[in-house]
């Protein structure tokens, strides 16, 4: 018997619209593109350099299975990258230890006080993952500033000023409570304090419990810090990494105002379901276009390629006052 097709309609559609669209040209860049022998490219932080460049700095890993940074920059953020023939910014084990095993994921700030772009990336240790920041003005040359918060700790972003006169930096320590995110503060970029649990990772069944993170940096906007970020779902096949929404507050932004409780982007596409790692998809950067509203967002996809989603940063804060409760109220429902 055939289902009427009203019904098929109904089964067919998951009533949740997109608000990340991706782009038809995915993947943008995967270990082909590279001019160097390798095994793959993802999670790359991304900037917009004076001239209205796109730059990307992917991470790329090895025939070893170690991994470094590498620029690439295009016009117009899509297509006609181009490489660095070698790799920008190496481990270096010699001087920072804590990189012995490779330095992965970097997310980037520009910072207007300083004139320069603050990396916080994963310098993965003998201790595990642990967080280290560099400056640069032109992802040619770096200042290296070693590791800013010891192991297990990875997930971070600086944001673009101080606060109350510290520069505040959300990062995702691992403790026997869980993978949760925290933010801490310092006077130099070099010491850190005040460190204040900023969001919880959920418990039990939800998308995002027992262990979350901070994607890419927080995007400022009149409502609020907008905060995309990663849950892990452990499954009998695997995790799967999808993305969620939350609100902080400008002037103090440990505080949340909103978060949503579905998940709104995850490994749907053959390039994000099949690779490396199956199931990921991993965002660390993003560009916003001269509308001020359109922001491109560059994710890794199953460890094995990059790959770019748009939204509207009005759509996202719209989505989230419509489908966001605040934290507190969430905490009290899920114990
Ligand atoms: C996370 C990070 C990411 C990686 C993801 C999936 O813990 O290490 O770099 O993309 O796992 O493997």
């Amino acid at each position: 018997m055939t289902a009427p097709e009203a019904t098929l309609l109904h089964v067919e559609s998951t009533h949740y619209p997109p608000l990340l669209l991706r782009h038809p040209g995915n993947p943008i860049l995967s270990g082909k593109d590279w001019p160097y022998s390798i095994n793959s490219v993802f999670n790359a932080g991304a900037t917009l350099l004076p001239d209205g460049t796109t730059l990307l700095l992917s991470r790329v890993e090895d025939r070893r299975g170690l991994s470094h940074l590498c620029a690439a920059r295009s016009r117009n953020g899509v297509d006609g990258w181009e490489i660095d023939r070698e790799p920008t910014l190496m481990p270096s084990p010699r001087e920072f230890p804590e990189e012995i095993w490779g330095i992965e994921d970097p997310r980037i700030t520009f910072v207007p006080e300083l004139q320069q772009y603050v990396v916080t990336y994963t310098s993965y240790s003998r201790g595990g993952p642990g967080v280290s920041l560099a400056l640069t003005k032109d992802f040619r040359s770096f200042e290296r500033y070693g590791v800013i918060m010891p192991p297990d700790d990875k997930d971070t972003a600086l944001l673009p000023r101080r606060i109350h006169g510290y520069w505040a930096l959300m990062h995702r320590p691992m403790t026997t409570l869980g993978a949760h995110m925290w933010i801490s503060y310092s006077p130099d970029l070099r010491h850190w304090g005040r460190h204040r649990l900023m969001l919880e990772a959920r418990r039990g069944a939800w998308w995002d419990a027992n262990k979350i993170g901070l994607s890419p940096p927080p995007i400022e906007t009149a409502r609020g810090w907008l905060v995309l970020y990663h849950g892990v779902r452990h499954t009998p096949s695997g995790c799967l990494y999808r993305l969620g929404l939350a609100l902080f507050d400008l002037e103090n932004p440990e505080k949340c105002l909103l978060r949503g409780d579905s998940w709104i982007f995850g490994p749907e596409a053959e390039y994000e379901r099949h690779g490396d790692v199956d199931d990921v998809v991993f965002p660390c950067g993003y560009t916003i276009n001269p509308d001020g509203d359109t922001i491109n967002i560059y994710y890794g996809a199953a460890d094995c390629s990059i790959a770019l989603a748009r939204a509207g940063v009005r759509s996202l804060v719209d989505w989230l006052d419509a489908h966001g409760s605040c934290e507190r109220r969430n905490r009290a429902e899920d114990l």
